[in-house]
């Protein structure tokens, strides 16, 4: 399928998969084995201005969008989801500025983060407020020119690793979700310390933590926005990088079929090779057409997001469902196709399953994408008749 890429977007594309082919591929499963972050990946990713793909220039980025970011992500997942996620929770960490943040803010955090020096995260969830996003309980209480946390965010991407953090708090609480507020925090400020390295089934080499705030004062000039836009900064936020997510599922999907074509045209079984067969061809037939039909519709989404469409909640969850239930879909047909190989951690493609996973659940479980898509179907529905 051709996605007519300007230049720009082929150089980044290029870009990202030669790193995602010389450097990620090579250390992936030793990275899914120690559990290690990929710090000297983020550190190639930042030496080739990657890392600030989707930040304006104005703030030292490339001026890129969701689509750019979607680009690189893919290519990176197509070697390790892991390394993908550790990338990609950086621009969820930034998003809430970029959407949100006044300039100074923009210009404090955003550079270090668009010239990789410094790298971001984005806590929302708690043990209690994970789909229900609305009933979190940490506390932010204003004191003098600060405001005072108090409160546990758990399984945080880039947790414990990243140096920014956009937290979600709750300033008022007689106001429900309404009663949430935004905050910008770094890493080292007295009362903010992390719980330990969550150990997970996939998406090994990220790190996720929890966050702890024990009376962490807050300079009152991180807040983002108003009180009480907390919850419409983090849908906003998701809104914007449920592709993303997409992205990297499509990326997983796209490797593991790339995988289980190659060991198909070289398996030889009744006398040829695999591929002959045509239960295997019709297997390999289904994986290619989910997967570009998950490109196309993840793709367009992004790209509606960067011309500057108002309202894209619908588009963006359908990306992010489709592309993560593709996933799951041709991992688990990828390792049919190589029966006991596909099983067995000496090939890369039980790693890619695991990893495809988690892409049903974070930013959103697929039930809670389904849940959006169709109250805006409903609602547009309402608009037009
Ligand atoms: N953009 C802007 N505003 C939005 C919005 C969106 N995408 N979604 C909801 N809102 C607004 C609503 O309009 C409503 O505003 P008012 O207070 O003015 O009426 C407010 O936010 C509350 O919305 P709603 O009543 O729909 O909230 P719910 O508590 O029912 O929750 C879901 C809605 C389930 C969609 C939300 O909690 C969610 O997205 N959950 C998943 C969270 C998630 O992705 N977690 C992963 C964390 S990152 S790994």
């Amino acid at each position: 399928m051709n996605y007519f890429l300007n230049e720009e977007q082929k150089m980044i594309l290029e870009l990202a998969r030669k790193i995602a082919q010389e450097k990620v591929a090579k250390v992936a499963a030793k990275l899914d084995e120690t559990e290690e972050f990929p710090w000297e990946i983020i550190k190639t990713l930042a030496s080739v201005d990657l890392m600030g793909l989707y930040i304006s220039q104005e703030y030292a980025g490339f001026g890129g969008g969701i689509f750019e970011l979607c680009l690189a992500v893919e290519e990176l997942s197509r070697a390790c989801g892991g390394v993908a996620v550790s990338y990609s929770a950086n621009a969820l960490g930034s998003y809430p500025i970029i959407l949100f943040g006044k300039d100074e803010q923009k210009k404090k955090y955003l550079t270090p983060i668009a010239k990789g020096e410094k790298l971001a995260a984005f806590a929302l969830t708690e043990a209690e407020a994970g789909s229900d996003a609305g009933s979190i309980k940490t506390k932010a209480a204003p004191s003098g020119d600060y405001y005072i946390l108090n409160g546990t965010k758990q399984w945080i991407t880039n947790g414990g690793e990243a140096d920014i953090y956009t937290v979600f708090a709750i300033t008022d609480k007689s106001r429900g979700s309404r009663g949430a507020s935004a905050f910008i925090l770094e890493k080292g400020w007295d009362g903010f310390s992390f719980g330990k390295k969550e150990k997970k089934l996939g998406i090994r080499c990220s790190a996720t933590r929890e966050l702890i705030f024990e009376d962490c004062r807050v300079p009152k000039e991180n807040l983002l926005s108003k009180e009480g836009m907390g919850f419409i900064i983090a849908m906003k936020t998701l809104d914007n990088t449920r592709p993303a997510v997409a992205a990297q599922a499509l990326g997983i999907a796209q490797g593991a079929l790339d995988e289980a074509l190659k060991f198909a045209k070289t398996r030889i079984q009744f006398g040829h090779p695999i591929t002959y067969f045509q239960a295997v061809q019709h297997m390999l037939a289904d994986m290619a057409t989910q997967i570009e039909a998950a490109r196309a519709l993840t793709y367009s989404t992004a790209k509606m997001i960067d011309q500057g469409e108002k309202d894209f909640s619908k588009e963006s969850a359908m990306s992010k469902l489709f592309a993560s239930d593709t996933a799951m879909k041709v991992t688990t047909d990828a390792i049919q196709i190589m029966g006991g190989h596909g099983y067995m951690r000496e090939y890369p493609l039980e790693k890619k399953f695991r990893d495809a996973k988690i892409t049903q659940i974070y930013e959103g479980t697929n039930q809670i994408q389904r849940n959006v898509i169709a109250l805006e179907l409903i609602k547009q529905s309402q608009k037009k008749f």
